[in-house]
C-alpha cells in the first residue's frame, strides 16, 4: 500500500497532454504512449482533469454523465488499458468527480427542466424576490449573477459556476446516494484515487443577499459541509482504506480544512486551499494587475505548514493546475532565469510538510501562453471577463494586459514534448496554440539532460522516497519577515533539513542563527559551489537545501 505522505501526485489535463489521433485534443491513449515518461519522473498517482461525457463548456468540469468516456477523449476500454498499464508502472489514477454541479446537459437536468419534481429537488431552483429579480445577489464565478431564469416555471436555478453548469442540491438524499454510486463505480474499475471539485461548497448555508461580498459566505464551508463528507467517505471510498482522496477546497478556512484533512476525522486524506494564490490579487478580485505580495505568500504558507501540523491534518502542496497560470511567469522569471526560478520553486514546495502535486509541464518549467489575441483565447471565464473588463470601461489594451496574467488558459496550452510540429502535441491542429517557446523548452530536450528542470523534479521526487524526514518531519519557518528569502527547517528522530530559497534576483546574504557546518548539501540550483556555513550566500533564485544526519 502506498503511503500518500511519501507520494507524488503528478496532474494531466487530458485535453492538452497528448493527441493520439491528430484530431487536435489530447486522449486517453495519447496518456498510455506516455506512461514511461511519468514513471521516469518518479510520481506515484495521475490525477487526470474531467474526461466524461460533456458538452465542454467548462472543458469537462460540466459532466453530462458520470460513468461513460467523452469519445473525444476515448472509450471504456482505452481507460481499462491505461488503468491496466499505468498499474504494471506501479502508478494508481485519481479521478475528478465534479459533484457540486452537473452539465445542464445531464439527463437529471434535462428532466427537471421538463418539469418533473424529483428531478427539480435534484437541484436548487428558487422564486425571484420580484420581477426580473433573481432570489439572491450572489456572483458566478465566471462572472454575471449565479441565478439562471426559466420562463416556464418563472422560477431561478443557481449556478456558482457557468449558466450551463446548475448546483446539485445535496439536501436531497438521493442526490447523495447517487454521489457515491458514481465513486463506487470508478472504484471497481480499479481507480485509486479522487479528486472532488469545489467540494466545500455543496452544503448552502442561506439564500441570501450578500451585502458584503458576492455570496460566497452563504454557501463555502457550509453547515451540513463535514456531515456530507463523512456519508460519502462511508458510502464509498473510505470502504478501500487504500484510496487517497483529495478537496477542492474554495475560500475555505483552517479551521474546516482541519476535518476535511484531519488524520482521524474520516472525511479526505488532504485538501487543496488557495489562499497563497491570490497574493496577486486585490482582495479577492483576480481581474487586475498587482504585483505579488511575498511577504503575504510567506505569511499564507507557513500558517497553512504549521496550522494543519499541529491539528495532525495533510495539506496538498501545489503551485500549478490548470485554474493557474505557470508558476515561473508568476512568482519566478521567465528569460534567463527560467530554469534557475523554476527549480527554485519547486524545492521550496517539495520539502514542505504535504504532498506535493506536479501540474503537467510544470515539469519543464513551461511558461505562460503570452496570448494577444482574444481569438486565441478558449476559456469560458477569460472571454466572459474580457468582455466584462471592457464594459466596466478598462480599454481593450489593458483588458488584454490582464488576462496574459491572470487566464486560466496559461497552463492550457499542449504540453510540450519535443521540437517538433506542434510541439510533439498532436499531428493535426490544436484546439488551443502551442507556446511558440516549445522549441527550446520541451521534454524531448530535457529527460536526457542532467541539469535540466525535468531532472531536478526527478530529484526531488527521488528524495522524498529516500529520506523519511521529507514527508514526516516537524516544520519550523525561519525569519519569517525576511523581505526576500524563505526558509525552513524540518527536523525529525534527530535528523535536520533546512530549505533555502531566495525568491528574488539579487543576490542575498543571511546570517543563520544556528552553524551550519555540520550540513552536507542535498540539492540545489547552481552547479558552481555553494556557501553556507557562517554566512549564506543566495545567488539570484538560488536554492541550496541542507541536511545533517542524526548523530
Ligand atoms: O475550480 C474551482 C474554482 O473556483 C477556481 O479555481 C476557478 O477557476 C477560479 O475561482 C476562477 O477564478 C474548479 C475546477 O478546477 C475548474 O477548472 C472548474 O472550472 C470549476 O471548479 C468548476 O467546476
Amino acid at each position: 500500500m502506498k503511503d500518500f505522505k511519501k507520494s507524488v501526485i503528478y496532474q494531466i489535463y487530458p485535453k492538452s497532454f497528448c493527441d493520439s489521433d491528430g484530431d487536435g485534443l489530447g486522449d486517453l491513449r495519447g496518456i498510455i504512449g506516455k506512461l514511461d515518461y511519468i514513471k521516469e519522473l518518479g510520481a506515484d498517482y495521475i490525477w487526470m482533469t474531467p474526461f466524461f461525457v460533456s458538452p465542454q463548456n467548462d472543458n469537462g468540469y460540466d459532466v453530462e454523465d458520470y460513468y461513460n468516456i467523452d469519445p473525444r477523449y476515448g472509450t471504456m476500454e482505452d481507460f481499462q488499458e491505461l488503468a491496466a498499464e499505468a498499474d504494471k508502472r506501479g502508478i494508481g489514477l485519481m479521478l475528478d468527480m465534479v459533484f457540486n454541479h452537473t452539465s445542464s446537459h445531464h439527463q437529471w437536468f434535462k428532466k427537471a427542466l421538463a418539469g418533473d419534481e424529483t428531478y427539480k429537488n435534484y437541484y436548487i431552483f428558487r422564486k425571484g424576490k420580484g420581477p426580473g429579480v433573481p432570489p439572491t445577489n450572489w456572483e458566478s464565478k465566471f462572472g454575471g449573477n449565479a441565478w439562471e431564469y426559466v420562463p416556464e416555471f418563472d422560477e431561478y436555478y443557481l449556478h456558482l459556476f457557468d449558466v450551463s453548469q446548475p448546483d446539485l442540491n445535496w439536501e436531497n438524499e438521493e442526490v447523495r446516494r447517487e454521489m457515491a454510486k458514481i465513486v463506487r463505480f470508478w472504484m471497481e474499475k480499479g481507480v485509486r484515487g479522487f479528486r472532488f471539485d469545489v467540494v466545500n461548497l455543496i452544503s448552502k448555508a442561506a439564500y441570501e443577499d450578500d451585502y458584503q461580498g458576492d455570496g460566497r459566505r452563504f454557501y463555502t464551508d457550509g453547515p451540513r459541509i463535514h456531515e456530507f463528507l463523512r456519508e460519502l467517505n462511508e458510502n464509498s471510498f473510505g470502504q478501500n482504506p487504500e484510496i487517497v482522496t483529495v478537496g477542492e477546497m474554495s475560500s475555505t478556512s483552517m479551521e474546516n480544512c482541519f476535518l476535511y484533512a484531519g488524520a482521524e476525522s474520516k472525511e479526505l486524506s488532504m485538501v487543496f486551499s488557495f489562499h497563497h494564490l491570490k497574493v496577486d490579487f486585490a482582495g479577492n478580485e483576480k481581474w487586475v494587475l498587482v504585483p505579488y505580495d511575498f511577504r503575504k505568500l510567506k505569511d499564507i504558507l507557513f500558517s497553512w505548514q504549521t496550522g494543519m501540523a499541529e491539528n495532525n491534518a495533510w495539506n496538498a502542496v501545489f503551485w500549478c493546475n490548470h485554474d493557474q497560470p505557470r508558476v515561473v511567469s508568476r512568482f519566478g522569471k521567465e528569460g534567463k532565469y527560467r530554469e534557475i526560478s523554476a527549480k527554485m520553486l519547486a524545492a521550496a514546495i517539495h520539502f514542505m510538510r504535504g504532498t506535493p502535486y506536479v501540474y503537467q509541464g510544470e515539469e519543464l518549467g513551461m511558461t505562460n501562453a503570452g496570448f494577444t489575441e482574444i481569438s486565441q483565447y478558449r476559456d469560458v471565464e477569460s472571454l466572459n471577463h474580457f468582455r466584462i473588463l471592457q464594459e466596466k470601461g478598462l480599454s481593450q489594451d489593458d483588458a488584454y494586459r490582464i488576462l496574459r496574467v491572470h487566464s486560466r488558459d496559461n497552463s492550457r496550452t499542449p504540453m510540450q514534448w519535443s521540437d517538433e510540429k506542434e510541439a510533439g502535441f498532436t499531428e493535426g491542429t490544436p484546439w488551443i496554440g502551442v507556446n511558440p517557446n516549445y522549441k527550446e523548452i520541451n521534454a524531448a530536450a530535457q529527460v536526457g539532460s542532467e541539469d535540466s528542470v525535468f531532472n531536478f523534479y526527478k530529484k526531488l521526487i527521488s528524495l522524498r522516497k529516500k529520506y523519511d524526514i521529507i514527508a514526516y518531519g516537524d516544520i519550523t519557518p525561519i525569519e519569517a519577515n525576511h523581505p526576500a528569502l524563505l526558509a525552513y527547517k524540518r527536523s525529525w528522530q534527530g535528523e535536520n533539513l533546512m530549505v533555502l530559497c531566495n525568491f528574488f534576483e539579487k543576490e542575498l546574504i543571511w546570517k543563520p542563527e544556528e552553524n551550519l557546518k555540520g550540513y552536507v548539501k542535498l540539492i540545489g540550483n547552481y552547479s558552481e559551489e555553494s556557501s553556507w556555513e557562517d554566512e549564506v550566500k543566495l545567488r539570484p533564485f538560488e536554492t541550496i537545501v541542507l541536511y545533517q544526519a542524526a548523530e
